[in-house]
């Protein structure tokens, strides 16, 4: 963990034009921070542009509704960025994770501070600031606009309740603390809706999405005394039910709704005939030490890989695997 106060804030003080980005494939968190972040530097006269590789998802773009979310796939030119004081990495510390802002982040190598939760980290900065134990890069950025006396609003609160609540899956992870809600209550207050930002978060699916959902539950098999629960989704289902790829997320998280779960797995086929793995545990379980297996990998509760098809035999692997780490049938 590396916390230095006086420098973030000197930093975030001195500074006047500031660029901000996230990771790929953004969720709540990543956007939610950004959009805070901007709402306090702006609350102290700062000229900020949030710039990330790709374009907001669809799904997300509630969190947005003054279009300040900008990218470099919709037309931004690195050499319009390069030139600000700082670059504010949020919610990643990994290379790979910034896509094409790689390149801005390394054109701007010296001018680049990480705000972040994650533990794996890359050398993108010299300057970290980085709180393992916060619950959602969101939080660290509502403690930045504390220390620098910025009034919550409505514009700030919204987007980090959004990060704070998909980090901590609807305050129910086991990073949540007491904590968790005294900031998430003090959000409310500054005008953060909980009703609606959880329809946007939770009840957005589409009718092929829920088909989708049905179909693979209908598939789901037991094992291991009712310990493993394994289900799959190939190409066939996703077309089907006229499915988009994106709607196989969090499928893997529902069968832990099963009683006595204590393992989930998913495994679902790309449209290359890849495989994409993904492990849940809820017990002594290894995730990260099950997907190491097949070259992936992630934390204890939660992991993921890609195995080479065909489909039949990377099935067939993965259950010996799983079959091995839970200790036989
Ligand atoms: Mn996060």
């Amino acid at each position: 963990m590396r916390l230095d106060w006086a420098t973030l804030l000197g930093v975030l003080r001195d500074a006047q034009s500031f660029v901000l980005t996230s990771h790929v494939r953004p969720d709540c968190d990543a956007l939610g921070s950004e959009l805070g972040m901007l709402g306090i530097l702006e609350a102290i006269g700062k000229d900020v542009r949030i710039v990330n590789a790709q374009a907001t998802p669809a799904n997300l773009k509630w969190i947005d509704p003054d279009r300040r979310l900008e990218s470099l796939a919709e037309g931004v030119k690195k050499d319009d960025l390069v030139s600000r004081d700082v670059l504010i990495v949020l919610d990643t510390s990994a290379w790979a994770q910034l896509g094409a802002m790689g390149d801005v982040a390394k054109a701007m190598r010296e001018k680049v501070l990480v705000i972040d939760h994650h533990v794996s980290e890359d050398d993108l900065s010299d300057r970290w600031f980085k709180d393992t134990s916060a619950e959602a890069t969101a939080r660290i950025v509502y403690e930045i606009g504390l220390r620098l006396k910025v009034p919550l609003s409505k514009r700030i609160a919204t987007p980090l309740y959004a990060g704070l609540s998909t980090d901590t899956g609807g305050f129910r992870f086991p990073n949540v603390s007491g904590e968790s809600f005294r900031v998430a209550a003090r959000l409310v207050d500054a005008g953060a809706d909980p009703t609606a930002i959880y329809r946007e978060l939770f009840e957005q699916d589409s009718l092929a999405r829920l088909h989708l959902v049905g179909r693979t539950l209908a598939g789901a098999q037991a094992s291991h005394g009712g310990r493993v629960i394994v289900s799959t989704v190939r190409q066939s289902d996703i077309k089907e039910v006229q499915a988009q790829p994106a709607d196989t997320e969090d499928l893997v998280n529902l069968t832990l709704a099963v009683k006595g779960t204590e393992v989930a797995v998913i495994l679902i086929e790309q449209p290359d005939g890849r495989i994409k793995t993904s492990f849940r545990s809820r017990s002594q379980v290894d995730c990260n030490a099950l997907a190491a297996r097949f070259g992936g990998g992630g934390h204890k509760a939660a992991a993921g890989a890609i195995l080479p098809g065909p489909f039949d035999v990377a099935h067939e692997q993965v259950l010996a695997a799983v079959d091995d780490a839970c200790g036989g049938a």
